[in-house]
């Protein structure tokens, strides 16, 4: 053996024993998109979750399972229970009676409602109930429990930016050491926070748009995202209503966000909540964007078409996945009903990042930056 080649098996091994690694064995690794492991387009079909989680909320008891979900896994990141590198989901099923004891996280998590009434999420001393399609927001850091006081299942999907804190080494930390003072007396621990908020505190503090309390605290616990911790369907879809009348976007049709109402940005740091309207009729041109979309089909039917003839067939309740990088557009396949898809982005992120960017594909080819 010449000696180059000695002295360069000699380099590699060295090299590897002190944890480094030759730039130019890597390389493919590193510039080749096939070898990085991403997310993939997926569904997640109700009628195959459905009876699922019936089955489990059958044999599976609520102190086995601390939260009773199926984790929507993306099959690009297995064996990751993800659904993309920022977002995590899962589908939920409380019975009547169940309920989960209290905790809290520095990942920020939301519920949104598929199914039944009764269900609530207490946060911070605010009982929330839940309606289908309401929001109701966890963000980092509050404490929440959830329950069920209805005489029916209720089922609601959890998402929550947990990938993006595993990533950033933020391992996050589930903390159970709930502890509540009464003025005089000793802390004691509970598994169930005492509610001392007013029933619908969130909605009556701030759901006019535009308008905030300036004699109340707005700081709510830990959090850094927002005060206002529930968001109704009905307001989402009134404020829809009221944009009918105005030019759509030409990808996305009409839409809306969450916000903040106190500092007008999105209601955890990390993520964007919003719904989607394509009206029947609507034909949306491509798009293609550096963020990542998990979407629930709240009202109707369609598909995502997406580059090289590929497509998603949805329903209503069924949950699907466009991630970073991918061309696509929504279809609202019934012609007479109104599309209505609940959004959930990690688009926050990549914009404080500054790596958000996102691009139209006009029906000549044309590529355009937007
Ligand atoms: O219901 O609070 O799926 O804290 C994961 C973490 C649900 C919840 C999850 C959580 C919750």
């Amino acid at each position: 053996m010449s000696t180059v080649v000695q002295e360069r098996e000699s380099l590699t091994k060295n090299s590897r024993q002190l944890g480094l690694t030759e730039y130019w064995v890597e390389r493919e690794i590193i510039e080749n998109p096939a070898n990085r492991t991403t997310a993939v387009p997926f569904v997640w079909h109700w009628k195959d979750i459905q009876p699922l989680l019936a089955k489990a909320s059958d044999i599976v008891p609520m102190e086995e399972a601390y939260r009773r979900a199926l984790l929507f896994s993306n099959p690009g990141l297995a064996p990751k229970a993800w659904m993309t590198t920022t977002i995590y989901g899962g589908c939920s099923w409380y019975n009547p009676g169940e309920s989960a004891e209290v905790h809290r996280h520095p990942p920020s998590a939301s519920r949104f409602v598929l199914q039944g009434n009764g269900g609530w999420t207490a946060v911070e001393g605010e009982k929330c109930m839940m309606a289908r399609g309401d929001l109701i927001l966890t963000p980092n850091g509050t404490w929440h429990n959830h329950g069920n006081d209805g005489n029916e299942p209720v089922i609601w999907v959890d998402i929550l930016d947990l990938p993006l804190a595993e990533n950033l080494n933020n391992s996050w930390v589930m903390e159970y050491d709930y502890y509540e003072v009464k003025s005089g007396e000793k802390a004691v621990q509970r598994t169930t926070q005492t509610i001392t908020k007013t029933d619908d505190y969130s909605v009556k503090t701030y759901s006019v748009g535009g308008i905030k309390p300036t004699f109340m605290d707005h700081q709510r616990g830990l959090s850094t995202g927002s005060p206002m911790f529930v968001y109704r369907w009905a307001d989402a879809v009134k404020a829809l209503n009221n944009l009918r009348e105005f030019e759509p976007d030409p990808c996305g049709g009409h839409s809306i966000e969450y916000i903040n109402p106190i500092t007008g940005g999105t209601v955890v740091p990390t993520l964007s909540f919003g719904v989607y309207m394509h009206e029947a009729g609507f034909q949306a041109d491509f798009q293609r964007k550096t963020s990542s979309t998990v979407y629930c089909v709240i009202q109707g039917k369609g598909r995502t078409e997406m580059d090289n003839g590929k497509v998603m067939e949805w329903d209503e309740n069924d949950v699907f996945v466009v991630p970073s990088g991918t061309w696509y557009r929504h279809v609202n396949t019934d012609p007479s009903n109104d599309l209505m898809l609940y959004a959930v982005s990690d688009e926050p992120t990549l914009t404080k990042l500054g790596f958000f960017v996102r691009h139209r594909r006009l029906a000549d080819g044309t590529i355009v930056a937007r």
